[in-house]
């Protein structure tokens, strides 16, 4: 009687992935909240995946932000306000090697707005649903990266001519992504070897839809996560832990054979 297989078991998966990643020509990764959750910022859909006692999806929208525009900057003034207090962790710094270790064969796709990545000295980074430091105006479309500073209740545009509402620059549910952007990780998902799908839960599109469409282009997709996800029967190896300890783990292995 053969013992049980352990479905998620690292020490015989990582050297799996890691020979996987190792002979990849080109890396593109896609990350999620979870790649930020050992830098204490809440992920979106566990426990902590409400807010005021409203899901994210009800408060990211345009039409919150149209009935309710204070309600809305509580909700992203606290998020900027916690991010004051974090910094990026050993996953983004192993990512930040990747992308030294592959140069311009590699492209990071990013769903959070966190700017961790950033943070962590990432550059070849297309973020798909904007940034928390940046704003937008309402009326006359300027953008600025406004860092964390605290903005206040309402904040207005610093073109005093304009004085429109600011809202964050960031993509709501049901609203587009920005074109190039998603065209340009769709080209990244398109030409690489290897896609390392890290800390999403896989449920938001268009972003979702770049794992089923490495699998089509037949890229190796490798799932860093602590648990099984809606991606996880489109991957070829699972990777289950917290990605703060399993990417620095994969990164140690690319340089034995
Ligand atoms: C669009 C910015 C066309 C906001 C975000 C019905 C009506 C209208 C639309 C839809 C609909 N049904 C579906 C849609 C489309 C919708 C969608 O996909 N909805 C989902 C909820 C079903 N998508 C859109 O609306 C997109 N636009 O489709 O436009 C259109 C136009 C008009 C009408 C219809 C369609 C826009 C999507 C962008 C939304 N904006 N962010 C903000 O942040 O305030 S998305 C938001 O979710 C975040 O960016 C986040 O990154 C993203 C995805 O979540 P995850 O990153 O995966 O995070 P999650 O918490 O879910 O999972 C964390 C994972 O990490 C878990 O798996 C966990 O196990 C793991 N984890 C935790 N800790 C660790 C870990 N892993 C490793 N290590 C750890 N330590
Ligand atoms: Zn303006």
């Amino acid at each position: 009687m053969h013992p049980p297989v352990d479905p998620h078991d690292l020490d015989r998966d990582l050297p799996r992935a890691a020979d996987i990643l190792r002979s990849a020509e080109r890396v593109t990764i896609l990350t999620g909240a979870g790649v930020s959750a050992e830098s204490g910022v809440p992920t979106f859909r566990g426990a902590d995946g409400l807010w005021e006692g409203s899901r994210v999806e009800e408060v990211a929208t345009p039409r919150a932000f149209e009935r309710d525009p204070a309600l809305v900057w509580r909700f992203y003034n606290l998020r900027r306000e916690n991010l004051r207090r974090v910094e990026p962790n050993p996953g983004h710094q192993a990512i930040v090697a990747m992308e030294q270790r592959w140069g311009d064969r590699f492209v990071l796709v990013t769903q959070n707005v966190d700017g961790l990545h950033g943070q962590a000295g990432s550059h070849r980074v297309l973020e798909l649903h904007g940034n928390l430091h940046r704003t937008r105006c309402t009326r006359c479309g300027m953008i600025e990266d406004r860092g964390l500073e605290p903005l206040g209740d309402m904040p207005s545009c610093s073109d005093s001519a304009c004085d429109g509402l600011l809202r964050p620059d960031i993509v709501w549910f049901e609203e587009m992504l920005p074109e190039g952007v998603l065209d340009s990780a769709r080209l990244a998902v398109v030409g690489c070897n290897c896609l390392l799908v890290v800390g999403t839960s896989a449920m938001v599109y268009p972003a979702a839809g770049l794992i089923p469409l490495a699998q089509h282009v037949g890229a190796a997709v490798i799932e860093v996560n602590l648990t099984p996800t809606a991606a996880t029967d489109q991957a070829d190896i699972g990777l289950y832990g917290p990605s703060g300890e399993v990417l620095p783990r994969l990164l140690g292995l690319l340089d034995r054979s």
